[in-house]
């Protein structure tokens, strides 16, 4: 009877154990994305740097599940989106120039263990043109991405 008492009592404490465990196990750090543009006004055909640095606590993320970079002009209705494959030290890292002047946007949308964050920049190239009204919903009707409907971390600017 003794012994059933000492297997009962670890069992329960195992469970204890286990569900403690579990617990903490539910509370990952949040993703964080660092988002730069540089040079924030740029030339025309003239190579802007996009990065966006990911990280989750201490650690770099560079094995993000996705990671698309969505730029546009003020007011253009199509949205380019890029997806960056590949990091080194958690940053992904995108080259481009712009053939037209104006006032653009970058929102980077990153998927990464099972969290999402996206954080957007404006940016310039030449001279600015007309921005869109901050308050605007942001362009996500046509993303088809799964997740991205799933999770509620989408309005504001993930910070
Ligand atoms: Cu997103």
């Amino acid at each position: 009877m003794r012994k059933l008492l000492v297997v009962f009592i670890s069992v329960l404490l195992l469970i204890v154990a286990v569900s403690c465990s579990k617990q903490n196990d539910a509370l990952p750090e949040m993703i964080k994305v660092d988002l730069s543009v540089k040079p924030g006004t740029g030339k025309v055909d003239q190579p802007i740097s996009f990065e966006a640095k990911v990280s989750q606590g201490k650690e770099m993320v560079n094995d993000a599940e996705s990671v698309i970079f969505e730029i546009w002009r003020a007011k253009d209705e199509k949205h380019e989106k890029i997806e960056i494959k590949q990091a080194k030290n958690g940053i992904y890292h995108l080259e481009k120039s712009f053939s037209q002047e104006g006032t653009y946007y970058i929102i980077s949308h990153v998927t990464a263990r099972d969290m999402h964050n996206m954080p957007k920049k404006e940016f310039v190239v030449g001279t600015p043109s007309e921005p869109e009204d901050p308050k605007a919903k942001d362009s996500m009707e046509n993303m088809d991405m799964g997740d991205h409907q799933k999770d509620n971390n989408h309005e504001g600017d993930g910070h």
